[in-house]
């Protein structure tokens, strides 16, 4: 079902006036309101007006998570805390949270802009949904709660963690959505595996992953063990969370909601803005965010843009999966890889689990890899020849694949961290620590 066609199935031209609208309403704004756009405008001489087409927007400076950092916490926000309803914040790894703050308006758009993509990917409101997300200052717990109870969905608001209560609420309410990473989705069915739960007692249908990315091969292993469908969204807290883009069930690209986000790809070297169907960083701009304008803001995900039409009907340009973030991106002697490709490459291999980890360390000016991955089966441990048999395999697999030679470590079943709250962290980095 289409959640707003009229909406989502505008012609080109249609959504380019949009666009154009929302822009120079946005650009306004910022300009006038928020300190920190109007100097970077008057540095280089732009004035709002000077933006009269939307290629116009490639002369507005971009905006970055250093930009927000340096204005926390409301240093970037385009209203008074009188009229702001609701604070988010993401963690970033260093330093102070990026804050964002939302309006009335803003939290209507934010819940119409999920009905869309959870309508896309065959949610109705006949549907238990189960939110497996964390609950609190990230955004994809509330973000998809709101929306989800808007659409008319009975949400089971769970949070992530305690994988037992949440397989006994699953099983007791018939959840038939689950909302979540793919990775806690994927530990779900492990830990009712362990408990010897037949999967068959839960009447899951659909799974609604977002907040970090998944191979094809990765879905592929979770629908096959939960018997369901899965589709994916797309998301930041700097421009709103989730909502701006979503899977169909075309499973071909995720719509962007185009009448609230305009995007933008860059050349991820040159920062130069490229044609939006090659690859590079993805740049968006928010076109109706009241509480915090985005104009240009780095996302620093790599994807590029589809603008065929889709089977579904939806006539919204559609982004791919992101391949990685610009700064996950891995230098093995000198080849440029991203983590989603060795997942891509690994996955999928007869007698190994879909859990690995990868270690980066430096030897002299060389950066190395070295992968660990989990074996499904504790057997394969006894036979020294096996293991040297599937360690060499798997080598010269990653070797044709991405050109890298990297060392290749089997481990025993359930050794590997599993990742019950948050998202998935499955690079260590010890370039620093001489390990
Ligand atoms: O992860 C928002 C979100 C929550 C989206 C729930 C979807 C569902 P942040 O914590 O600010 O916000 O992290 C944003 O997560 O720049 C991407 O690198 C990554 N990310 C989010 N969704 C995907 C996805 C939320 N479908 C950062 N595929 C983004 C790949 C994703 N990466």
């Amino acid at each position: 079902m289409i959640w707003n066609p009229g909406k989502e199935c505008l012609t080109r031209k249609e959504y380019d006036e949009i666009q154009l609208e929302r822009l120079k309403w946005i650009v306004n704004r910022a300009y006038e309101r928020v300190p920190f756009y109007k100097n970077r405008f008057d540095e280089i001489g732009l004035k709002p007006e000077h933006i009269k087409t939307l290629k116009d927007v490639e002369n507005i400076p971009y905006t970055t998570k250093e930009d927000l950092r340096v204005n926390y916490p409301f240093g970037m926000f385009s209203e008074p805390l009188d009229n702001i309803v609701r604070f988010h914040a993401s963690s970033g790894t260093t330093g102070k949270p990026v804050v964002v703050g939302y309006t009335k308006n803003d939290m209507e758009t934010w819940k119409e802009n999920i009905a869309r993509i959870a309508a896309a990917a065959g949610v109705t409101n006949k549907d238990v949904a189960q939110i497996v997300f964390g609950f609190g200052m990230f955004t994809g717990g509330f973000g998809l709660l709101q929306g989800l109870e808007y659409m008319g969905v009975s949400v089971i608001p769970m949070s992530s963690g305690n994988s037992e209560r949440q397989l006994m609420f699953m099983e007791d309410f018939g959840s038939t959505v689950v909302v979540g990473t793919p990775t806690y989705v994927l530990r779900l069915a492990e830990v009712a595996e362990e408990k010897g739960y037949s999967l068959d007692r839960f009447k899951l249908r659909v799974g609604l992953f977002g907040g970090e990315g998944h191979t094809a091969e990765m879905r592929r292993q979770i629908e096959k063990r939960w018997g369901i469908v899965c589709t994916e969204n797309y998301g930041l807290t700097e421009v709103q969370g989730p909502g701006v883009s979503g899977e169909c069930l075309e499973h071909c690209g995720m719509h962007i909601n185009e009448d609230s986000f305009l995007y933008e790809i860059i050349d991820r070297d040159t920062l130069k803005p490229i044609d939006k169907e090659e690859e590079g960083e993805l740049v968006l701009t928010t076109l109706t965010k009241e509480g915090i304008p985005m104009l240009r803001y780095r996302t620093k995900d790599i994807t590029n843009i589809e603008f065929a039409p889709c089977k579904c009907g939806r006539t919204t340009a559609r982004m791919t999966k992101v391949k990685g973030r610009t700064d996950d991106m891995l230098i093995i002697k000198g080849v440029n890889v991203f983590p989603s490709q060795i997942e891509g490459v690994i996955l999928g291999m007869d007698k190994i689990s879909p859990h690995y980890m990868l270690y980066v360390r430096k030897q002299g000016f060389m950066d190395t890899l070295e992968v660990q991955v989990e074996l499904a089966d504790a057997s394969l441990l006894e036979s020294y020849s096996e293991l040297e048999k599937l360690t060499k395999e798997i080598r010269s697999k990653i070797k044709s694949n991405l050109l890298i030679d990297a060392k290749v470590t089997l481990v025993g079943p359930k050794t590997i961290e599993r990742f019950e709250t948050g998202k998935a962290k499955r690079v260590i980095d010890l370039r620093n620590e001489g390990k």
